[in-house]
């Protein structure tokens, strides 16, 4: 990010903005771009963030603590998607400024949804309206922003594009100038809330996700099970991955390991650029049968 202009504030401003919207409408993409760094991992598909983190940007005049949260769903009733509507919807009442995402040209019943647990907060509504790099031509998008404006008295409603980076400078505007004059909460070096092994765990289960889209319906979980600092100085990490049906195993595993060694690598590779360290990975692969409806698994995992 770099440059944003918020010099017309005379107070330091400091609070949270907390994203609220469906899955995959690209709220960890627009952190990560507003940070400008990779704290949240991104994927193709829905569902991708878990749990609440945040991604801390300090500017001049304001620090903003970005709340990325699960995407605000319908559909399977297990513990982890109750878990994920439920973590979603407090790290909303916990905000100052409530940042409601969509994607351009689209409303679905779950923005529907989500725009009833954003409102539920009673917070000042910033609506966010991304991927308009897919909108040409650009006009194709006026008719959208004003049913959208007339759904809810929003602070302001902001087009852009977090992957493309176009308009970010606005949303940081409109964001600084929505929270409360106060000190910075977190450290100016601080970039995330989040630990190493968190980190670490998502890089891992991204890494995956990408690799098996279609094939494991209900996804994965990754388990930090051990990491240390080797004598040659790398840092070295075992890690689980759950699966939840035996036959789930070997397609993760691949032919002669293959697609598991993809992923390692795939993985080391971004920690060790993400995080400046060097690492090495030994990554297995646990069958817990349903470990996404198991309340004791979760909170091992640490998503509820
Ligand atoms: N074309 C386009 N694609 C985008 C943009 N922002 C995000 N995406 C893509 O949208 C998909 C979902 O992005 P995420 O950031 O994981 O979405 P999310 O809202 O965090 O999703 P959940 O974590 O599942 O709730 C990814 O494939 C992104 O690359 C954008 O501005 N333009
Ligand atoms: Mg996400």
């Amino acid at each position: 990010m770099g440059h944003s202009h918020v010099e017309f504030m005379s107070e330091f401003h400091s609070g949270f903005a907390a994203l609220a919207g469906r899955p995959n409408v690209g709220k960890s993409t627009l952190v990560n771009a507003l940070i400008g760094q990779k704290v949240s991992i991104v994927t193709p598909k829905p569902q991708t963030t878990r749990t609440r983190l945040i991604g801390l940007l300090n500017l001049p005049q304001a620090q903003i603590a970005l709340v990325d949260t699960p995407g605000l769903h319908h559909g399977p009733e297990r513990a982890l998607n109750r878990a994920m509507n439920r973590t979603a919807a407090a790290a909303l009442s916990d905000a100052d400024v409530v940042l409601f995402m969509v994607e351009a040209l689209r409303w679905t019943e779950e923005d529907e949804l989500a725009l009833r647990r954003a409102r539920a907060t009673q917070l000042p509504l910033i609506a966010v309206v991304n991927k308009v790099d897919r909108v040409r031509p650009r006009a194709r998008l006026l008719p959208y922003l004003a049913e959208l404006s007339a759904r809810h008295d929003f602070l302001e409603v902001v087009p852009l594009s977090a992957q493309k980076g176009e308009n970010l400078a606005e949303l940081v505007r409109v964001i600084a100038r929505a929270l409360p004059p106060g000190p910075a909460g977190f450290p100016p070096e601080q970039i995330t809330d989040r630990s190493e092994a968190f980190r670490i765990a998502e890089t891992i289960r991204e890494k995956l996700t990408l690799e098996l889209s279609e094939e494991l319906p209900y996804g994965v979980a990754v388990e930090i099970e051990q990491l240390m600092t080797e004598p040659d100085g790398r840092r070295s990490v075992a890690a689980a991955i759950w699966v939840d049906r035996p036959g789930q195993k070997a397609i993760v595993i691949g032919a002669g390991g293959e697609r598991l060694r993809r992923v390692g690598r795939a993985a080391r590779l971004e920690l060790n650029r993400l995080l400046g360290q060097r690492y090495h990975l030994s990554l297995w692969v646990k069958v817990r049968a349903g470990w996404a409806d198991d309340a004791r698994a979760l909170r091992q995992l640490g998503v509820q």
